[in-house]
């Protein structure tokens, strides 16, 4: 499956190996020139992704609790994950129970 292309240098794509099965994957590298000619080069690498069980920490930066806000408002998170954040989420008034599932009980 096609992951990337890049069409300038330095040419780079990003693998996000969390989508791959842990174990031997092949990267095939395809390089292609104005005239159509190509060429490709292979190697063997081998994911190892350990499971995250580690939960993310986050807290809203901005407007400050008790503060008073009106218009459009920016809200401002910090948040870090010692894997990685994917993304964060803004609720009014309550939260889903498949975000709370995901924190630990405390
Ligand atoms: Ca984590």
């Amino acid at each position: 499956m096609l992951v990337g292309t890049a069409t300038a240098s330095p040419y780079e794509c990003s693998l996000n190996t969390a989508t791959l099965g842990n174990g031997s994957h092949t990267l095939t590298a395809v390089g292609k020139n104005t005239a159509g000619n190509s060429a490709t080069a292979d190697i063997s690498v081998t994911v190892s992704n350990v499971p995250d069980t580690e939960s993310p920490t986050i807290s809203i930066l901005s407007p400050e609790s008790g503060g008073i806000v009106s218009g459009n408002t920016t809200v401002l998170f910090d948040a870090s994950d010692d894997v990685g954040v994917v993304k964060v989420e803004l609720y009014v008034d309550g939260h889903s129970s498949r975000l709370q599932r995901r924190s630990p009980s405390r």
